[in-house]
């Protein structure tokens, strides 16, 4: 493939842009009074507003073709009929096959993967049953009252994110924790108020080797030991999931408590699997499948919706239009809904190790730039913290807003203050205040001209900031499986287009193998002179600081 900023599409895009990007969505929108007609679908019980944003339908003509000249059709089907596009793994990309509801096979090799992955299923629905409905017993023969869900990055944003999610659909007398960091800290906080009789550890690691999941299970294991006193006792209490079953099993998990994963599904892409047990056991195996259900509606829409009314495809250009084009180097995810208050941080998991990449399919420097920084959080809390930067700064930050049309519980008005704020900042975002409109409002407040003169400028917001909405009827979870399958989908559409693999991470691996090198040097009083100066004062710091805890 020619390098894609010599494409005569890409060409014709920057001479758009030229003319376009100067376009303000305030007059678009009132020479336009279809605009939202236009720039908006809807899938299933989601709204997706993509109208305030820098485009014309020239545009979306000129990025839909973007979109053809790079066989983003081509790419997809690759993906989901087991093509191994993870090319630097040699690996197929096969997340969708977990949440395959149409009873249609999925082949891998020639083989189909369907049944490994229903009898999975059909284990998790068993566990955890048995679980809820207090069968499971402990090793005095009390039930589990309380869940620990060990993993990291991949195999822990997931769940945690999920769980959150669907909280209201939860088990109330169940507690669910999860414990990723290696920092101390974290598994003594979790384990301190929980008794070993009644708690059930999760061990969740597809490779079964990183670090910090292991030192952390050895801890569950040492303190839940201290009480059992007995290593029969570890098969009521520990369970794993893993593509390596024997490292599991030699760490003394009963083969009949490991749930498989397969190479096939990428940490980041897992929840769809076992490694989604502990929502599972949170809000029950038909909700979970329902959530399964939710994003193989949304894998259907993507496959067979025309591009130009497919969400996920509109969603990768629109980024593409910013980040490429308008060169933004940050997106916002900033959901109006409590529940998805992890949202951010597991988007920014599963887009920047996907598409933090430099090197294109063919082992080439890319020409352009690629994968966004994301950031973001509780709207609500944003608007009173970094959305200043977002309407004032001299940034342009595109942004999602997704908010819930429905509330949970009906207290007072908070939903519809919610909602108003959530309509107010995407309307403040796109019109902002112009030098008239700030001028006639400070008049208003009876200064004098004096004073207007000198306020003026602070008081005037630029506008023009793109955000696009997603609304959506009620956090159910089908809707949070379309939802994250939507998000999913638009990251590799983003990846096919900017040529390069969003399945692997290598650049996951140089600090844990540094790590590893300096372990050995924190254990003993000697100068430590192999690293650059900073690292090495840095080690002989530490040492000094922990000596002098010690006296
Ligand atoms: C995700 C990444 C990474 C991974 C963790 C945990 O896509 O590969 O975040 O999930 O490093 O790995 P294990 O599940 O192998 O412990």
């Amino acid at each position: 493939m020619s390098a894609l900023v010599n494409l005569p599409i890409w060409q014709a895009l920057e001479e758009h842009f030229n003319t376009a990007s100067s376009a303000q969505m305030r007059d678009l929108f009132a020479s336009d009074p279809d605009r939202f007609n236009k720039f908006s679908v809807q899938f299933d019980d989601i709204l997706f507003d993509y109208s305030k944003n820098r485009i014309t339908e020239e545009t979306m003509a000129l990025l839909i073709q973007l979109a053809q000249e790079t066989d983003v059709t081509g790419w997809i089907e690759r993906m989901f009929t087991g093509e191994k596009i993870n090319h630097t793994e040699q690996r197929a990309v096969l997340h969708t096959a977990l949440r395959n509801r149409s009873g249609k096979a999925v082949m891998l090799d020639g083989k189909d993967v369907m049944p490994d992955i229903q009898s999975v299923q059909q284990r998790m629905r068993k566990l955890t049953e048995a679980i809820r409905t207090r069968k499971w017993r402990g090793f005095t023969g009390q039930p589990i009252t309380d869940i620990v869900s060990i993993g990291v990055g991949g195999s822990d944003l997931g769940p945690v994110m999920a769980t959150e999610a669907l909280k209201p659909f939860a088990i109330r007398d169940l507690g669910i924790h999860y414990v990723s960091n290696v920092d101390e800290n974290h598994i003594w906080d979790t384990l301190e108020p929980l008794k070993p009789e009644t708690t059930l550890f999760i061990i969740v690691s597809k490779s079964f080797t990183t670090q910090d999941t292991l030192v952390n299970a050895n801890t569950a294991r040492d303190w839940f030991l201290k009480t059992a006193d007995n290593k029969k006792a570890l098969a009521k209490h520990f369970v794993a999931v893993t593509d390596n079953v024997e490292a599991s099993t030699e760490f003394g998990i009963d083969k009949k408590n490991v749930f498989k994963m397969w190479d096939w599904v990428g940490g980041r892409y897992s929840l769809w699997s076992a490694v989604g047990l502990s929502t599972a056991i949170a809000v029950g195996m038909d909700h979970f499948e329902e959530m399964l259900q939710g994003a193989h509606e949304m894998d259907e829409h993507f496959r067979t919706a025309p591009l130009e009314k497919n969400i996920p495809v509109i969603m990768a250009l629109l980024g593409i239009w910013y980040n490429n084009f308008f060169k933004t180097q940050t997106y916002a995810v900033l959901p109006y809904d409590q529940h998805l208050r992890y949202l951010p941080a597991y988007l920014r998991q599963t887009d920047m190790e996907s598409n933090g990449k430099r090197i294109d399919r063919q082992g080439e420097l890319v020409g352009h730039s690629t994968g966004p920084v994301i950031f973001g959080q509780l709207g609500i809390t944003g608007q009173h913290a970094f959305y200043q930067l977002m309407h004032q700064g001299t940034k342009l930050v595109p942004a999602d807003i997704i908010a819930p049309a429905s509330s949970n519980h009906g207290i007072r008005d908070h939903h519809s203050i919610l909602m108003s704020n959530v309509f107010a900042q995407t309307e403040a975002f796109m019109k902002g205040k112009t030098e008239q409109e700030a001028r006639a409002e400070l008049e208003g407040e009876g200064l004098s001209a004096d004073e207007i003169e000198k306020l003026l400028p602070y008081k005037i917001f630029p506008g023009n900031k793109p955000t696009s909405t997603i609304l959506f009827k009620t956090l159910t979870p089908k809707t949070l499986g379309s939802l994250i399958a939507m998000y999913e989908h638009k990251i590799f559409v983003q990846g096919v287009i900017w040529n390069i693999n969003s399945f692997d991470q290598w650049g996951v691996e140089l600090g844990k193998q540094l790590a590893k090198t300096i372990l050995p040097e924190l254990d003993n009083n000697k100068k430590i002179t192999s690293h650059d100066a900073s690292t090495n004062g840095l080690i002989n710091h530490y040492k000094k600081f922990r000596t002098d805890l010690e006296k």
